[in-house]
């Protein structure tokens, strides 16, 4: 048997099977190959799939050895097959797609820094993502290899973390440099279904000391919530300076949003950064986002200044980042 003359696209005498396969690679509209031995090889190009529907087929004498399906694509690559703003090139017959979107048609999207990460992407910088919790696509720094999604960072001491609630809520500072994503948008990670995050502090002290506290499950409330986060009560070996344990059920307070549970103290204004503080003590064992200090191993005492606590001692911190990885 061989392809119907309808199907056939051009027929060649080929001298090996590897050749005939060649030019249907080279065929934009050959999908199947019939190789016919005759007096030699005849190679019969196909635009129809030969191996699914034997109507394509016809009998003649002499003998079909075999054929071989072209491999199509996973999905056609035509123009209106670009999702998301995604542009067909014709050159490559291939969707360019417009981040945060990805994949053939452009229809997968990053949802965090560990999608962007399996997709063989290893370099370190800001990054569109669109977790289908949000209303829109927002930028993250990102180690993709390392599946990690920065929540804030503070390393060099330029970006000011008194600020208002809104500013809290919607994020504020360049993803690229010290800045806090905001609080709707860390929300919106933690709900990204089937996936855990952990909430990892990698922290440095002014004595050079690095410091990393991982929290599990971690998943923060909404706006409803105040929001009110959560997590696995059990932290690994009780780390050095465990600040988020004892603030498991304290809603977000900023200056001009003060839910710390005091009725004395405005502890987000006296501390000079939003976070969630809770009772007279406000934040007693941590101040991630204070005013650094690279000239002191110790606390200065100065509640506007960064510290963490290790083994009881108040130390001072150059630089501290937090970042959310999947479990
Ligand atoms: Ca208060």
């Amino acid at each position: 048997m061989i392809l119907s003359r309808s199907h056939r696209l051009q027929t060649y005498n080929v001298k090996t099977t590897l050749e005939c396969h060649v030019a249907c690679s080279g065929d934009d509209a050959c999908v199947s190959v019939v190789i016919e031995k005759a007096s030699g090889l005849l190679c019969h190009l196909g635009s129809s799939l030969a191996a699914s529907d034997c109507s394509n087929m016809e009998a003649v004498n002499g003998s079909v050895k075999f054929y071989k399906e072209k491999k199509t694509k996973e999905s056609p690559a035509r123009p209106e097959m670009c999702k998301n703003g995604g542009v067909y090139s014709v050159d490559n017959d291939t969707c360019q797609c417009e981040a945060p979107y990805h994949g053939t048609n452009c229809t997968h999207v990053y949802r965090d820094c560990k999608d962007i990460g399996n997709t063989g992407q290893t370099e370190k910088r800001p990054y569109l993502i669109h977790p289908p919790a949000s209303p829109a696509p927002f930028p993250v720094f990102c180690i993709p290899n390392l599946g990690r999604t920065y929540f804030f960072q503070q390393t060099k001491g330029d970006v000011d973390f008194n600020r208002t609630w809104q500013e809290y809520v919607r994020g504020f500072g360049q993803v690229s440099g010290d800045h806090w994503l905001g609080l709707d948008h860390v929300r919106h990670l933690t709900l990204n279904e089937g996936k855990n995050y952990g909430l990892m502090f990698a922290l440095t002290l002014s004595n050079g000391t690095k410091v990393y506290v991982l929290y599990s499950d971690f998943q923060l409330g909404g706006a409803d919530t105040g929001y009110k986060f959560t997590m696995n009560p059990n932290v690994p070996n009780r780390p050095p300076g465990d600040c988020l344990s004892p603030l498991v059920g304290a809603p977000f307070s900023t200056y001009d949003n003060d839910s710390d549970n005091s009725t004395t103290i405005n502890c987000a204004q006296r501390h000079g950064w939003g976070w969630w503080y809770s009772g007279d003590t406000c934040s007693s064992v941590c101040s991630a986002l204070g005013r650094l200090n690279k000239n002191s191993d110790l606390w200065s005492g100065d509640e506007r200044d960064a510290f963490w606590t290790v083994d009881s001692v108040h130390m001072s911190l150059k630089a501290v980042q937090a970042y959310l990885r999947v479990q």
